[in-house]
């Protein structure tokens, strides 16, 4: 790939990864402005028909420019193999190629295509211009996309929605389309036929108003003073999951405000194209409620359109005083967490609004503001299908204690001790070592001892990421290959303990970064209308799971520390995991595809806890379940030997068999059985000799369908699974049977 060399990752100590742009000359003279050239437009167009794509086999590219660049980078031919014939050794060998020198494992974490958008709109609303080849590479990803319908899809899998479209339409028109461009057109006229735009959901008619293409009088109240509530109302958003909550802040600070970018020709235009009928005859009031049939996964409930009621009467007068305490609030809360996260804040969504609440409050020149833009590029992605928003800054500490703990598991350590030993460097980077400054002010959970999903600048802990970084810290200690002083201290290691133990909730399940903090019936009032449970942190099998693990290991290296509570919090997850359990052996998961996936965390946590010393009250229905998860696992064995579950099963909550059979299932499904030691090993060899025979000759695997999920409905890249999940089930392969 000729344009693709002009792309470097750059990626910093800590985890911090940046895709950086360098012209060649004569380019490198230019000045933004001057890629308006005829030399400059050349260069341009065919750049972004390096990348285009083509989703029609599978919408899911590969990472290969990362992954190209990474081999190249240490003088290793793409394809070549280096003539090692075991399949564990010839895929660590393979994936330590991309293993980046702060010790994490980059990669694409794209897919949903609401995030991009959010990010051209807030540089639209601050008039900041986006550097003209990320421009021209994200409407290249935007346009590969495209569906044969002429729409896009809530993510890279999904059947066109009125949300999808909107918001690349939009993004496409401020990138520089015309609307006359047949993409364009193809686009409106989706649009057209579906209802227009005031059937967007909640979020898109929210950016729509940020562009002043939308009234904010078509969206029901955000009533910023929800803030100023007493704290023991469940709907005082203290008590909300915590993404929904920090989106929500700027939404609601926005709303307050009104804010509107600057009247421009464009904007008048879109106004005229996004409807059924001119923009001066849209009723506001119905378009509050309207939301188009493709995009509807959780309508409005009665409650909610009730609250919306009595809220939209407020509106028409709200008390002033109440109003600007609500906005200082809001305010301070945003400076908050910017400081708290070093402007990286907790995703995607919050980071490019709070950047539109930082120029309204205090102009393009604050150092703030500033900061936030620099922020903007840790969350662009270039793959081959062009420029992405990822999920989150990265997945680096999730992906390196995955990565290590495979390696670990298959006897890699004598092999790849180096690279375990970088691995570990980044993880004891990435713990958190000081309570973050105001937390308790804004409703965060302690966080000492605790890991992030990505790095320690973003550092908003997680239950099973802290989880597993405690795993991987203790089992690279217990390995000797890092000295003393480099390794993850003793007291560190207790402080993660004792935060798995905080973040327990009363059902003896974990959620996701905190406590559950509000009531079930608080989803009544989930206005997103296209994610199902965001309101509050429910506990969910996985976290509980990983933390049932990682209590485990814990113990054995710490026998004498706080021996009973941890007996205990490990019996009460056991019961939790157990309640989890579906009829037919399986269990929902809900963070990656589907079943196969919930079912490898429950079985993991099970099986463990069966091998301990600890006596179970419940063992005998801990053995029950085992047996009954064998059979479900047993029962979706396909004929050649592998797994494969669709991405439909997270929406459904049924389990929906894949075309075919896909290697990350089919690691989950091996890794569960052997962890229960499944007698019949038939049954297992078979499932080996698939992920075997779909090994690349380098060592790699390709890329298959998405595994990653969100809110049971949103699809998310892991580049990683497909060579960290074959490597691991190799690895326990190796381990039991050689
Ligand atoms: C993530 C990424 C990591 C993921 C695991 C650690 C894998 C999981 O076990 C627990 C939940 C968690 C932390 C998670 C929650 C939801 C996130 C943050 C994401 C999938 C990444 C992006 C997503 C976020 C909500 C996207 C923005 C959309 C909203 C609805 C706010």
């Amino acid at each position: 790939m000729k344009y693709a060399a002009n792309w470097s990752l750059k990626t910093y100590a800590g985890g911090r990864q940046v895709w950086h742009f360098s012209p060649p000359e004569p380019f490198n003279k230019f000045d933004d402005k001057d890629w308006d050239t005829d030399q400059g437009r050349k260069f341009l167009a065919e750049m972004a028909h390096e990348f285009s794509f083509d989703k029609t086999g599978n919408p899911n590219s590969s990472d290969a420019v990362y992954r190209q660049q990474a081999l190249e980078n240490k003088g290793i031919h793409f394809g070549a193999s280096n003539g090692i014939e075991e399949p564990f050794l010839k895929a660590v060998d393979f994936y330590k190629n991309l293993q980046a020198q702060s010790g994490h494992w980059p990669g694409d974490y794209g897919g949903p295509f609401f995030l991009a958008p959010g990010l051209v709109i807030a540089a639209y609303v601050t008039q900041t211009a986006l550097p003209t080849p990320h421009r021209v590479l994200i409407k290249q990803y935007m346009l590969n996309h495209q569906n044969a319908d002429g729409g896009w899809g809530l993510h890279m899998e999904g059947a066109s929605t009125m949300f999808g479209t909107v918001l690349q339409y939009v993004s496409l028109r401020i990138l520089g389309m015309r609307a006359d461009e047949v993409a364009i057109e193809r686009a409106r006229h989706w649009i057209k036929t579906n209802g227009g735009a005031t059937a967007v959901p909640l979020w898109g008619k929210f950016y729509l108003a940020l562009l002043g293409v939308y009234e904010w009088e078509g969206i029901n109240s955000l009533l910023p003073e929800l803030w100023l509530l007493p704290r023991k109302l469940p709907m005082h958003p203290g008590n909300y999951w915590c993404h929904a909550r920090m989106v929500y802040l700027p939404m609601a600070y926005c709303y307050g405000e009104k804010i509107k970018a600057k009247p421009a020709q464009l904007l008048e235009e879109l106004k005229e194209e996004l409807y059924l009928g001119p923009y001066a005859d849209v009723n506001w009031q119905a378009a509050r409620n309207s939301c188009a049939v493709t995009d509807l996964y959780y309508p409005q409930s009665k409650f909610l359109k009730l609250f919306n009621k009595a809220l939209n009467i407020y509106e028409l007068r709200p008390i002033k005083a109440f109003r600007k305490r609500a906005q200082n609030f809001a305010l301070a809360y945003i400076n908050a967490e910017d400081e708290q996260t070093n402007f990286i804040d907790i995703g995607p969504v919050n980071q490019a609004m709070n950047t539109v609440c930082i120029w309204h409050a205090y102009g393009k020149d604050d150092v703030r503001f500033k900061k936030h833009l620099e922020r903007w590029y840790d969350y662009l992605w270039l793959a081959e299908d062009g420029i992405k928003m990822n999920g989150y800054n990265g997945s680096q500490l999730w992906d390196t204690a995955f990565a290590a703990q495979a390696i670990i598991e298959g006897g890699g350590e004598n092999d790849f001790a180096a690279v375990l030993k970088k691995a570990n460097r980044f993880i004891a980077d990435a713990q958190v070592k000081e309570e973050v400054k105001g937390h308790e002010k804004f409703y965060r959970h302690d966080s000492v001892g605790g890991w992030p999903f990505s790095t320690n600048e973003h550092g908003w802990p997680i239950t099973d990421c802290t989880a597993e970084g405690l795993k991987t810290a203790l089992l690279i200690r217990a390995l000797k290959i890092v000295p003393a002083g480099e390794q993850v201290p003793d007291n560190l290691l207790q402080k993660a303990a004792e935060l798995i133990l905080s973040f327990q909730n009363k059902n003896g399940g974990w959620a996701s970064y905190e406590l559950t903090r509000g009531p079930e019936w608080l989803e009544a009032l989930n206005p997103s209308e296209v994610f199902g449970n965001i309101m509050i942190d429910y506990a969910y099998t996985e976290c509980s799971s990983a933390c049932i693990q990682a209590l485990l290991k814990f113990r054995s290296a710490f026998p004498g520390f706080k021996k009973h509570e941890i007996e205990n919090a490990i019996r009460n997850g056991i019961d939790f995991i157990l309640s989890q359990q579906s009829e037919d052996g399986s269990w929902y998961g809900s963070w990656a595809v589907c079943f196969t996936y919930g079912t490898w965390f429950a079985v993991e946590a099970i099986s463990e806890a069966l091998n301990s010393d600890i006596k179970f009250a419940q063992h005998d229905r801990m053995k029950l379940a085992m047996d009954k998860a064998a059979s479900f696992l047993i029962s979706k064995q396909q004929a050649d030997g592998g797994w494969g579950e669709s991405f439909e099963s997270c929406i459904s909550k049924q389990y929906v068999q894949h075309q075919t059979s896909q290697v990350i299932n089919t690691s989950w499904a091996l890794l569960s059985l052997m962890a229960m030691d499944y007698t019949d090993k038939a049954v297992i060899d078979k499932g080996i000799q698939l992920l075997v025979s779909r090994q690349l000759p380098n060592g790699d695997f390709e890329q298959e369908g998405v595994s990653g999920v969100f809110n049971h409905n949103c699809a998310i890249t892991y580049t990683s699974y497909r060579n960290v999940f074959p490597i691991w089930a190799l690895g326990r392969y190796r381990r039991k049977y050689r």
